[in-house]
Parts: structure tokens; C-alpha cells; sequence
């Protein structure tokens, strides 16, 4: 006889934990049905990361580019498969934008739901064959319009996130969600196949001791960057330097930033004068995460979340984190642009 006294019988799953909120909100439960179809997904997706050397999904799945111009590996196929086929059956979704597709999908009449879903399925590509946390990262609006759905109704800015979240595939997988009500994180158990509950209401750090980005593009930065960027490594203030982190995951990345507190920086700059990360599904509902989490996400000059949207794969500067260290970025930015 197992022992069972080990066993939590009052376990909170995120299914669970999302039904006590919808029941909440008085919502109809379609909400619900779509998330129980993305955890399905994202459940795949980490089943198929932990045994990807073996399975052979490694390496690149033939000469497939996609829209930010990266060669395509097989756990990149299939992520982007297995996310569009959970939300297409789960007679929630009307619209899908992904970053694997150029196009918004429509999903057909017979299976359309009110939510559309903007979602990187496997973010941090170029790390699979190297073992680094990648990850899923999804924003969920409502259709606003009354016309068939069409690219457009996609267009909307994070103010209008009805939940945004991301799936963490590392030394555990863990999924990181909010609805409006703060942010909570569940970690897959395997044993079960359940996400359960493990940081509820995650709330950051006011001011933290990292700074994350790409120190490559050093040369490329712009002042107010470089500014920045010295003054955390030289602080006037007799203070320690900043610890510097950067993955070159942005799941991993800004994880850790919000855990521990600190800045993530994508910003713009003369390689990439609109930055690197894309607005719809990047940006935005790590933005939304972060704020729900009590931090800050901006540009520089505008506030992501209230950025209104031109294009389905439009790129965005960003720099998030720590409500004190991104407005002293902001600042900086702010004494430059008044010159
Ligand atoms: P760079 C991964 O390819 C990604 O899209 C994000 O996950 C990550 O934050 C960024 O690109 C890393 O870009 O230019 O530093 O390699």
C-alpha cells in the first residue's frame, strides 16, 4: 500500500484555482474552456522539451523561416501546432496570431468562440539544442467587433487583456498567469499532470540589484542606454554595482526579474530601431504580468500596455521590471528627449 499520507487531497490546481475566479467574475466558463485547452498544450509542449534529444526534435525542421526571420527547429512546429489545434477545439478562440504564422488564423465558423489569442508557442528558439529555458507565452483578448472576425479585431492595446500569461520550460515547468487579479504561478506535477499552486498574488520588488540585457549590441545602444547602463555598474552613490544577468530567453529572463526584482531591457537601438521583441505577443502579456505583479513596462516614452497596435508582428522597444529602476530609466530617457 502506497503511503498516502504524503499526498495533499485540498491541492489547488490552476483549474481549480481559475473556476474560483471565474465564479468570481459571474463569467459563463468559456474562458475557462479555453485556458483547460492551452494547459493541455503547454503540458505537451513541456513533455515534448524534456525528451526532445531522444525523440530527435532537435535541429532544423527543413528550410521553414518564420516571420522574425529564424530558422525553424521541429519543437518550434510542433508547439505552434499543438497550441493552434487545443484552441481551435476549444470552441473559445475566433482569431489566432502567432509568431510562426505571417497571417492571423480564422478559426472556422463551426468551432468559433468570443477570445482571440496572440501567443509565441516556443519562445527562445535559438536555445533549444543548448538545454536553456525556452517558453510559451499567450495574451487573451475579447473579439470587440460584431463583423465576421477578421486580422484587425486582433489589433487591440494590453489595456484590453482579458488574461495573459507564460509557460516556464526549465529545471521545472512552471506557468505564470493573471486574469486582472494579480499574478500566481503554478508548477507542473508530473506525477498528476496538474499545475498547482505555488506562489499566489507574486507581488515585485519596489527596487532590485540586476540589470539583464544584451551587452553585445553595446556598441549600437543609445545614450540614455549606455547612460543607464553605467550608472548601474558605477553607482555615484558609493551603493554596489548591479549584479548583470541576461539568458537570451525572454520567458527566462523576465521570470527572474519578476521573482527577484530588477530590470529587463530590450530597448531600441541603431541595429534595431524598433527593438527586437514583438508587441502582440511578447511585450504585451509580459507587460501585463509585470504590472499586475505590481512593477512597470514601457518603451521608454509610452507605456506598452497602452500602445495601440498597427500590425499583428509589430516590433516594440521594452524595458520592465522594478517600479524605482525603470523610472530611473525613464528619467534618463525623459532628461534627453527635453534637450
Ligand atoms: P538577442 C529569443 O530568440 C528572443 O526572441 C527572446 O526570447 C529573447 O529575449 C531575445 O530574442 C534575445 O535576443 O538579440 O539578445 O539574442
Amino acid at each position: 500500500m502506497s503511503d498516502q499520507s504524503t499526498f495533499d487531497t485540498n491541492v489547488v490546481t490552476v483549474t481549480r484555482f481559475m473556476l474560483e475566479e471565474g465564479r468570481k467574475a459571474k463569467g459563463t466558463g468559456e474562458l475557462n474552456q479555453l485556458l483547460s485547452a492551452l494547459y493541455t498544450a503547454v503540458k505537451a509542449i513541456s513533455s515534448a522539451v524534456r525528451k526532445a534529444g531522444i525523440a530527435n526534435l532537435y535541429g532544423l525542421s527543413g528550410s521553414r523561416i518564420n516571420v522574425t526571420g529564424d530558422e525553424v527547429k521541429k519543437l518550434d512546429v510542433l508547439s505552434n501546432d499543438m497550441v493552434i489545434n487545443m484552441l481551435k477545439s476549444s470552441f473559445s478562440t475566433c482569431i489566432l496570431v502567432s509568431e510562426e504564422e505571417k497571417n492571423a488564423i480564422i478559426v472556422d465558423p463551426d468551432q468559433q468562440g468570443k477570445y482571440i489569442v496572440c501567443f509565441d508557442p516556443l519562445d527562445g528558439s535559438s536555445n533549444i539544442d543548448c538545454l536553456v529555458s525556452i517558453g510559451t507565452i499567450f495574451a487573451i483578448y475579447k473579439k470587440t467587433s460584431s463583423d465576421p472576425p477578421n486580422e484587425k479585431d486582433a489589433l487591440q492595446s494590453g489595456r484590453n487583456i482579458v488574461a495573459a500569461g507564460y509557460a516556464l520550460y526549465g529545471s521545472a515547468t512552471m506557468l505564470v498567469l493573471s486574469s486582472g487579479n494579480g499574478v500566481n504561478c503554478f508548477m507542473l506535477d508530473p506525477a498528476i499532470g496538474e499545475f498547482i499552486l505555488v506562489n499566489r498574488n507574486v507581488t515585485m520588488k519596489k527596487k532590485g540589484n540586476i540589470y539583464s540585457i544584451n551587452e553585445g549590441y553595446a556598441k549600437y545602444f543609445d545614450t540614455p542606454v549606455t547612460e543607464y547602463l553605467t550608472k548601474k555598474k558605477y553607482p555615484e552613490d558609493g551603493s554596489s554595482p548591479y549584479g548583470a544577468r541576461y539568458i537570451g530567453s525572454m520567458v527566462a529572463d523576465v521570470h527572474r526579474t519578476l521573482m527577484y526584482g530588477g530590470i529587463f531591457l530590450y530597448p531600441a537601438n541603431s541595429k534595431s530601431p524598433k527593438g527586437k521583441l514583438r508587441l502582440m505577443y511578447e511585450c504585451n502579456p509580459m507587460a501585463y504580468i509585470i504590472e499586475q505583479a505590481g512593477g512597470m513596462a514601457t518603451t521608454g516614452t509610452e507605456t506598452i500596455l497602452d500602445i495601440k497596435p498597427e500590425s499583428i508582428h509589430q516590433r516594440a522597444p521594452i524595458v520592465m521590471g522594478s517600479t524605482e529602476d525603470v523610472q530611473e530609466y525613464i528619467d534618463i530617457v525623459h532628461k534627453y528627449n527635453c534637450k
